[in-house]
């Protein structure tokens, strides 16, 4: 048998006998190539909760694993039948393989892990057969289902021996009719799985490659009379303020007689009957209210929660219920660093808790459909969610879209039977506000032909897809990582127009998203306020989702036991996109990064402004539905890092959109009298919500008066010239360079002007905006901004004008073979245990790139424990970012000052400090600045530069201190725009002054 899908060598007339099929495996090589669809798969359905009898088949199953579908024993059809066991192990299902040490992960974001030649797959495939024994019990019979929520890639399915059929769509529901295949008593289940099909095409999502029968397996029984399907058409009409209800009730695809009841609205109407309900408690996500109806058929009654929702776009604007709403969103993939793609019912609800908690109101389910109960939480919790069914192609970008499936009509049925498995599944929930086609498969016909049937199918919501940017078969604008200048051109309409003007004109009716923006990829992401204001300002602009919302670090445990997490390349894969994969705003565990703590604050429904007078403060409403009447305002007055007064500030509910004044208690000003003070106004949850506690803060705002001022030296001593020594009070400097080498007891081994951090994912990423694109950090290593060499010019003792001797310390510093280098004086007095120095910096020459910080780097010998500041906290802060760090005094170890990024990286910098001390066992150093940046780290500058993963951080016994007047901002170049102008730092002339404390 010739195997048609490879071209063989031109035909010749054969003298001697036809050749003899050796690849006995060839059908199955053949059946994974297929460019269609699953087979034999029951039709796509909405996911229901039903009375009829169910069980999870999860659990324990029998494994085995070979190198390719050539390897797989051709005979293997009655996989298990024969009930031997030998060669088989344990494995949990579900779970995906190489997490089970089973092969390994591979991440690749863009390029395909196999050669691109659809739709063949390579040898080098590995295959999972599957095996479970179950019983199945009288109540599934005589007709039952067996159900597949996600087996990544290619399943083949047998029930006893029998053939059920494959699945195609690696996140996608699959149902197979098993009656009369299923046996009363004992059944034998087996699953082969294949890593690579022709649908690995269509999966190209930026992730790790992970295969494994990764979601639940289901055993459910088809009641006669059951019903199989529910289609909840639940409308809002906010003029009227009516709901307007359908539901549909089907069996095998044909329209059943059920009741439908909701007993909380006293309605019980037939199936397929349109009932208006006069003042209905509308759903949005501030609002999530739902309730709760029966569908009720002869065999079987369904239960499904209904959300009286209307989605609508007009005058270019995106309206839930007449109202334009405004999109606070994150893409989210599915991860859990141990288990890969499983994520388990905790966890799920841990991370939309933790997204509500941090004000997140909307998810893109990037790039295919989420867990099941997703859904469910997000009607529950108020999400609005743009659901993305399970596409991608993006490999093909790399040959300019030749072969491109999504042109291609040999896969147009694999395209829409994507589309309705997406579709069908979640079509009951009043969170899904969108359907989107997938992501990054460039444009074709079975795109079009997928927009088209959902939109037949599913009027109610609009098509989302950013592929195309004509956007002829879609309904809303969608770009990822536009900039903001481009955005605005956009929210004002007066974006450069399309070669077809038709295109063009419907363009400008639709709304826009930035489905993707801002990527969260290590130290940033910089610009997201300047985005949110563009967001606030036209209401042509629907929000965006930020790239991504978590991480997919693999845990991995170093020597001494410690967790940390891995990414690309660790697996030794031959070709990968590195730490690309590790882009989140939390951490893998679901930890934070300062990105999110920053993004809660951009996106605040709420804008507190504390008056000058402290009388009052203003509070702008920003929720899209809701007033304020779930909020409490509590204040609380600080004086000198004491908690001096606080209360609850009585408020009248101030409406959304709207703005409102409301007062303080009289004389908070007076009472900070000339003291350092802080006045911090929260609005905080009055009552337990879903998603929080009761006195959860939703935003917050400060007032600060009487920052501390840099202190003089009160009694300077003159500058003492000694044998080896220069002595100006506290602080000793070698006599021969001029160099600071101990304050008081502290020895200082390091004590210059820095203008260099060691690259952040964005300091790697490239600025189109710039006229040399290449990333910073590639610039400043040529530059040698991390190996400035410092040249005396002059050590001299001077009187000032107020006559005060002071040692002046002139310096120019450059890097070998650079001509453009920097002068730096420093001017020292002291007297008693005080230290000043005032630094004056100079460029000099042409610099070609700018600096990314200017301060400097103090070393003591000697471990800090622990550091407290007044200034930005508790989180980082850089130029363009911070937003979420407020005003106060803290404290903390000095090992956890830097953020454990995934890969190592400058972080950890908190802004705009007045003062800090450092404490050593015996002895304490305190700063005081006018506002610089600081940061403290027990390894140096070097050590974290270098460092690939969180256990190269060698502590080495110093403690190093960084004090910087002015720092380039981090942007977000790791994927969108650089560093915007006004967060630039350009070589330019700095003057800034530090004061130290012996302690
Ligand atoms: C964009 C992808 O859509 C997304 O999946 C992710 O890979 C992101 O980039 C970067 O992390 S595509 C990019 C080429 C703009």
């Amino acid at each position: 048998m010739a195997d048609e899908s490879i071209t063989a060598a031109p035909a010749m007339t054969l003298a001697f006998a036809p050749k003899r099929e050796l690849d006995l495996n060839s059908s199955y090589v053949r059946e994974l190539e297929d460019r269609g669809p699953s087979r034999n798969t029951k039709p796509a359905r909405a996911r229901l909760k039903t009375d009829a009898p169910r069980v999870l088949l999860n659990g324990t199953w029998r494994f085995r694993v070979w190198d390719g579908a050539r390897q797989v024993p051709a005979d293997g059809w009655q996989l298990g039948a024969s009930g031997e066991t030998a060669g088989w192990e344990e494995l949990e299902v579900p779970s995906s393989w190489p997490m089970h040490g089973h092969g390994t992960p591979w991440y690749t974001n863009v390029q395909y892990p196999f050669a691109v030649e659809p739709p063949h797959v390579p040898d080098a495939n590995p295959i999972g057969d599957y095996l479970l024994d179950f019983d199945a019990g009288p109540e599934f019979f005589p007709a039952s289902v067996l159900g597949f929520d996600g087996v990544d890639s290619a399943g083949t399915f047998w029930l006893n021996g029998t053939l059920l059929g494959t699945s195609r769509g690696s996140r996608l529901t699959h149902e197979f009719d098993v009656s009369g295949v299923l046996r009363p008593g004992r059944n034998v289940l087996a699953v082969r799985v294949a890593q690579f099909s022709a649908a690995s095409y269509l999966e190209d999502q930026d992730m790790w490659w992970l295969p494994g029968i990764f979601r639940d397996v289901t055993l459910q029984a088809r009641p006669a009379k059951g019903v199989d399907d529910v289609f909840v058409h639940a409308g809002y009409d906010h003029v009227t303020r009516e709901g307007k209800l359908l539901i549909e009730a089907t069996r095998a695809g044909e329209a059943i007689d059920a009741v439908v009841r909701v007993p909380e609205l006293g309605i019980e109407v037939p199936a397929g009957t349109e009932v208006r309900i006069p003042d209905v408690q509308p759903w949005t996500a501030e609002t999530p209210r739902l309730y709760s109806a029966e569908v009720v058929a002869p065999g079987e009654t369904a239960n499904v929660w209904l959300g009286f929702r209307t989605i609508t776009i007009e005058d270019a604007q995106f309206k839930v219920n007449g109202r334009r709403i405004l999109i606070r969103g994150v893409n989210r993939h599915e991860h859990d660093p141990r288990l890969g793609r499983v994520v388990t019912p905790e966890r799920l609800e841990g991370e939309l808790r933790l997204m509500k908690q941090h004000n997140i109101n909307a998810v893109r389910t990037s790039h295919y459909p989420p867990h099941p109960s997703f859904l469910e939480l997000a009607d529950e919790l108020g999400f609005y969610v743009i659901l993305e069914c399970d596409l991608e192609t993006h490999g093909f970008h790399g040959a300019q879209w030749a072969q491109n499936p999504s042109g291609d009509p040999l896969w147009r049925d694999a395209f829409l039977d994507r589309m309705r498995r997406t579709v069908e599944r979640d079509k009951n929930h009043a969170s899904v506000i969108m359907w989107s086609l997938g992501n990054e498969s460039h444009t074709g016909e079975n795109l079009e032909a997928m927009s088209r049937w959902a939109k037949d199918r599913d009027p109610s919501r609009p098509i989302h897809y950013e592929g195309d940017w004509a956007c002829p078969y879609v309904d809303v604008y969608s770009r990822m990582y536009a900039n903001q200048a481009e955005t605005e051109l956009i929210g004002q309409g007066i974006e450069p127009a399309l070669d077809n003007a038709e295109f063009d004109a419907r363009r400008r009716t639709m709304p826009f998203i930035l489905c993707e923006y801002v990527h969260a990829m290590g130290n940033g992401p910089g610009g997201m306020s300047e985005y949110q204001e563009l967001f606030e300002r036209y209401p042509r602009l629907m929000g965006g989702f930020v790239w991504e919302w978590i991480e997919h670090g693999i845990s991995r445990r170093d020597h001494e036991g410690r967790e940390y997490f891995v990414y690309g390349g660790d697996f030794g894969e031959e070709i990968h996109d590195g730490n690309f994969v590790t882009d989140g705003l939390v951490d893998a565990d679901l930890n934070p990064r300062p990105g999110l703590l920053d993004f809660k604050k951009v996106i605040e429904p709420l804008a507190i402004t504390v008056a000058s007078d402290w009388n009052f403060f203003a509070v702008r409403n920003s929720f899209d539905f809701v007033d304020t009447s779930h909020l409490e305002f509590h204040w609380r007055l600080e004086i000198n890092g004491e908690i001096h007064q606080s209360g609850v500030a009585g408020a009248d509910a101030v409406g959304p959109g709207a703005e409102g004044r409301v007062a303080l208690p009289a004389g908070l000003l007076a009472a900070a009298g000339s003291s350092t003070a802080v006045l911090t106004v929260s609005a905080v949850l009055a009552s337990d919500s879903g998603w929080a506690a009761a006195g959860h803060e939703i935003a917050w705002g400060q007032g600060v008066v009487n920052r501390p001022k840099l202190p003089e030296v009160d009694s300077p001593s003159p500058v003492e010239d000694q044998d080896q020594a220069i002595v100006v009070g506290p602080a000793l400097f070698d006599r021969a360079s001029g160099r600071l080498i101990a304050l008081g007891d502290l020895s200082v081994k390091e004590f210059r002007l820095n203008l260099w951090r060691p690259d952040t994912d964005n300091d790697n990423g490239r600025d189109f905006e710039q006229p040399d694109a290449r990333p910073l950090a590639e610039q400043w290593r040529e530059a040698g901004l991390d190996r400035m060499h410092s040249r005396l010019i002059g050590l001299d003792a001077e009187i000032t004008e107020a006559g005060v001797e002071e040692l002046v310390v002139r310096t120019r510093i450059a890097a070998a073979d650079k001509k453009f280098g920097a002068f730096v004086t420093f001017r020292w007095q002291g007297g008693g245990n005080r230290a000043a120095v005032h630094a004056e910096v100079m460029p000099d020459g042409d610099w070609p790139v700018p600096w990314g910080r200017i301060g400097v780097e103090l070393v003591l010998a000697g471990t800090a424990r622990n550091v407290t500041w007044f200034g930005d906290g508790p989180h980082q802060s850089y130029p363009d970012t911070g937003q979420g760090a407020r005003t106060g005094w803290y404290s903390l170890s000095v090992d956890e000052f830097d953020v454990p990024y995934v890969r190592p990286q400058e972080s950890g910098a908190r802004g705009a400090v007045d003062t800090a001390e450092l404490r050593f066992d015996s002895s304490g150093l305190a700063v005081h600045a006018e506002s610089c940046y600081f940061t403290v780290r027990p390894y140096s500058l070097r050590t974290l530069a270098d460092a690939e993963h969180q256990p190269d951080l060698a502590v080495d016994g110093d403690t190093y201190v960084y004090l910087d007047a002015a720092m380039h901002g981090v942007g977000t170049a790791a994927c969108g725009p650089g560093v915007l102008e006004k967060y630039r730092l350009e070589a330019r002339a700095a003057e800034f002054g530090f004061a130290f404390d012996i302690l």
